[in-house]
């Protein structure tokens, strides 16, 4: 083996992995903006938040009890794409997404229904997503 020959052995895997690391790099999760918290008292009467510059609200039709359908709904001008997530912190509460659409008055729905919480937990964390952009809501659903 001559010396060049050598080097390009041993150059070879250093850039395979160098060209992996760029594509993971590229590719790969992105860290996502820290989300916003919106305490929300009364999400029956529904709150409001600014969100990247833009005014959201949001508000609950029903109360939000355990495997019973209730309502959310988001106001967000403008905005394209609106999902709700629920879940519980630290506790896998299963796949919760709902994307909601839009009603003839531009105003995002979809009908929850929460999944039983085996440890009888009831403080939820609804992640709204408008067009990417996060806002948390906590809440606590109902007894039912
Ligand atoms: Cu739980």
């Amino acid at each position: 083996m001559s010396l060049e020959t050598r080097r390009l052995v041993w150059l070879a895997p250093l850039l395979a992995i160098g060209a992996i690391a760029a594509v993971v790099a590229y590719w790969g999760p992105r860290d996502e903006a820290p989300a916003q918290t919106l305490a929300c008292a009364d999400l029956q009467a529904g709150c409001s938040a600014t969100l990247d510059g833009r005014p959201v609200a949001v508000g609950f039709v029903g109360q939000p009890r355990v495997l019973q359908p209730f309502e959310v709904w988001v106001r967000a001008e403008g905005a394209d794409r609106v999902q709700a997530r629920f879940v519980m912190e630290g506790m896998d509460m299963g796949f919760n997404l709902y994307t909601l659409r839009p009603d003839a008055q531009d105003v995002f729905r979809a009908r929850i229904t929460l999944p039983v919480c085996v440890s009888g937990r009831r403080d939820w964390r609804m992640t709204l997503e408008v067009d990417g952009r996060r806002l948390e809501v906590p809440f606590v659903s109902e007894m039912s």
